[in-house]
């Protein structure tokens, strides 16, 4: 539908009729609780979503006595012998939580969708028009549902000139140009579909900061994208350059306990709430890859952090205080430098300070085990920091179903406290009781007709704040959702596609990055294979840092033979990543140099292994082909064309990958291909 400008909002009409007739019956009478901009906006998706879907107009009443088919209202007004039939514990609901289900109340038949508050109500009500998207039975339903993390958050990489760092699916949707008296409808499109998944709080700038974003033309800009995004329950966030005060504030020092610099940025911070009155805080990135920060006057990251905190803590506002950090001039071990800079903090950051992850210790690699900073910090709030955007997963060109490696990252165990130490629940808090959890994904969004570039990307923001909601379902029923929602809902087309999505994840893993191989990336864009570069002012950024293939063999030997960044793990872990016949060969490479003719599991030597993982990625690439084909007769032939276009570039990039990478690298290993592997040409 219209080339993917409705994401998973489509709400295509159903052709089912028993369906169709179920689904009618519940809009002969519906009770809608008035009363906010929050409930103005859910009725209005439930009149937009339910009337596409059943092509009939809905039956609003308004008078107490009647009988509804459908009632939606916050618990406290419903009638109480009724609220007592949901058999829901409004408590554990929560502030953003709600009630679906189907009851008989006075002899009727009715189905209550019942929150402690408004976003509770439109939560429910994306809930609802979902299931009916994916023509789900709800005569007897019972949904009580709430998020498991407090902030669900996507990050911006936008610049103020509408570039997009990391960003392949066309410029920023922010047009400070136009802001604030221009409303771009597209402003409130996003945020209906962010509030349909239940995202929370959106940064909207870059990382790499411009200082300008805190200067009053440009917040009067952003004042107004927060009052388009509040009805849906978003808070904004803006990134913080740490040297603002002098860029911006004329001081001579921006040192965290210098006190004309601690008066500036209250005052500043005084200065957005006075415009923005629910501004959920800054974001952080400081001395990391050159950006300014407390050490550039001899203080530390507790001294920053805090500083901000302070400053935010009378508004409820929140510091997110990045992790990424490491130094050109650290010998270390990058991958073990932001454990070492951070782990010794724990328990000094203030309360309203979360401290941002990646879910790796590198840099969001097709594949990477967690970072060790998981379960390491018990007394600190860390959020997880995905990346949406496929900055080293082949842009917006390859096909890749990230929640499979979100999954495997959430259900990873840091055995932190024992067994079933998962950094999901380090991550939602429950393990270490923090008041705030929290979950960001940098955005893959653009302003590009179908928001991401790829059409399946929009699964990926779509699978992102499904997680960032519930980091326990699994990536097949995220896969199901967004296939019926977003496509169709025969199971024809959806059974292999699905099979498709989360086959994609391993595929391009196989073909760029096998056996823990990792940042062999061409420098800079980090698009297409770059093993053999050597030569950069940087060396923590050459792709031979990380593979370090030799005569004798290829990898990074990161146990306690080597680098030991293993030892940051727990004991458990770490004694599993440590031996090279127990850690898992995903992470083989990752964590050990190993001879060329070192046994795999399955018998082959490492060289032959390796070979036949890529090939196995070039494999999959032509079976995803192959099942797009099959798929043809479901969709729209644009639809059908788009995919098969792009799938056509990503098996010639598979190709490339695995060509350039077996030549470069049998000139250490003086090995032939195994049969199997196609000749490169
Ligand atoms: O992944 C790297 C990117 C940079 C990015 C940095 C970060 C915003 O290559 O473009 O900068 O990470 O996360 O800070």
């Amino acid at each position: 539908a219209h080339y993917g400008y409705d994401l998973w909002l489509g709400y295509e009409k159903i052709g089912n009729p028993n369906l169709l007739k179920e689904y009618k019956d519940l809009t002969k009478a519906i009770y809608f609780e008035d009363g906010s901009d929050v409930l103005n906006a859910a009725k209005k998706e439930l009149i937009t979503g339910m009337e596409k879907m059943l092509g009939s107009t809905l039956n609003f009443k308004e008078t107490p006595n009647t009988n509804y088919t459908l009632l939606i209202a916050k618990a406290a007004t419903i009638d109480p012998a009724l609220t007592k039939k949901l058999s829901a514990n409004f408590y554990e609901v929560g502030s953003e939580g709600f009630v679906l289900k189907s009851v008989i109340h006075r002899g009727k038949k009715l189905i209550v969708l019942a929150a402690n508050e408004d976003i509770g109500i439109l939560y429910g009500v994306f809930r609802l028009l979902n299931l009916m998207q994916q023509q789900k039975d709800l005569r007897n339903i019972t949904l009580i549902e709430y998020p498991k993390i407090n902030l669900r958050m996507l990050n911006h990489w936008d610049n103020l000139d509408r570039t997009v760092e990391r960003g392949y699916a066309g410029y920023s949707l922010w047009n400070w140009h136009k802001l604030p008296e221009y409303i771009d409808q597209r402003y409130l499109d996003y945020a209906r579909a962010n509030a349909s998944i239940g995202i929370n709080a959106v940064s909207l700038t870059n990382v790499n900061a411009n200082s300008h974003i805190l200067t009053p033309m440009y917040l009067e800009k952003v004042s107004a994208l927060a009052n388009v995004f509040r009805p849906y329950g978003i808070k904004v966030y803006l990134t913080a350059r740490f040297s603002a005060p002098m860029e911006i504030g004329g001081l001579k020092t921006a040192d965290p306990l210098d006190a004309d610099v601690r008066q500036w940025w209250n005052d500043k911070v005084n200065e957005i709430y006075a415009l923005i009155p629910d501004f959920g805080g800054f974001l952080v990135k400081a001395n990391s890859e050159g950006q300014p920060g407390p050490q550039n006057y001899g203080r530390n990251h507790v001294d920053g952090a805090n500083m901000l905190a302070q400053a935010l803590q009378p508004h409820n506002g929140l510091v997110i205080w990045r992790a990424f950090v490491y130094s050109e001039h650290d010998p270390e071990d990058r991958a073990k430098q932001a454990y070492s800079e951070f782990v010794p903090f724990d328990g000094q950051f203030s309360d309203n300070v979360l401290i941002q992850t990646k879910n790796g210790a590198i840099d969001f690699q097709p594949r990477e085990p967690f970072h060790p900073m998981f379960g390491a910090m018990p007394n600190t709030q860390l959020m997880m920091e995905f990346q949406i955007t496929q900055e080293y997963l082949g842009f917006s060109t390859h096909l890749v179903f990230l929640p499979q490696l979100y999954k495997e990252v959430l259900d990873s165990d840091t055995y932190s406290k024992g067994k079933g130490s998962t950094v999901a629940k380090v991550v939602d808090g429950s393990l270490d009781r923090n008041k705030i959890s929290g979950m960001a994904g940098v955005s893959n969004i653009g302003n590009d007709l179908n928001w991401t570039g790829h059409p399946f990307a929009q699964a990926n923001w779509y699978g992102f704040g499904r997680l960032a909601w519930d980091p326990y379902i699994s990536a097949e029923t995220i896969a199901d959702e967004w296939l019926k929602a977003t496509y169709s809902n025969d199971p024809n087309f959806v059974d292999p596609v699905k099979k498709m999505m989360l086959i994609s994840r391993e595929a391009v893993v196989n073909y760029m990055n096998p056996l823990g191989l990792h940042h062999i990336f061409d420098t800079g864009h980090h698009y297409g294979p770059g093993p053999w570069v050597h030569d950069l002012s940087r060396p923590e950024w050459n792709p031979t840092y990380y593979h370090k293939a030799d005569a004798k063999g290829i990898g990074f030997n990161r146990s306690h033979s080597g680098s030991n960044a293993t030892g940051q793990y727990a004991t458990e872990v770490a004694k599993t990543f440590n031996d090279p016949k127990t850690c898992p060969e995903e992470y083989l490479l990752w964590f050990h140099h190993l001879p060329w003719d070192y046994t795999l599991k399955n018998g082959l030597n490492l060289w032959d292994g390796m070979a036949l993982k890529y090939q196995e990625g070039v494999d999959q690439v032509e079976e995803m082909i192959e099942t797009w084909n099959k798929a043809r007769p479901y969709i729209t032939h644009e639809e059908y064309q788009e995919v098969q276009m792009l799938l056509k570039i990503q098996l010639k990039e598979a190709q490339w990958w695995r060509n350039a990478c077996l030549l470069y690298f049998q000139t250490y290993s003086q090995k032939a291909l195994p049969a199997g592997v196609e000749k490169s040409t």
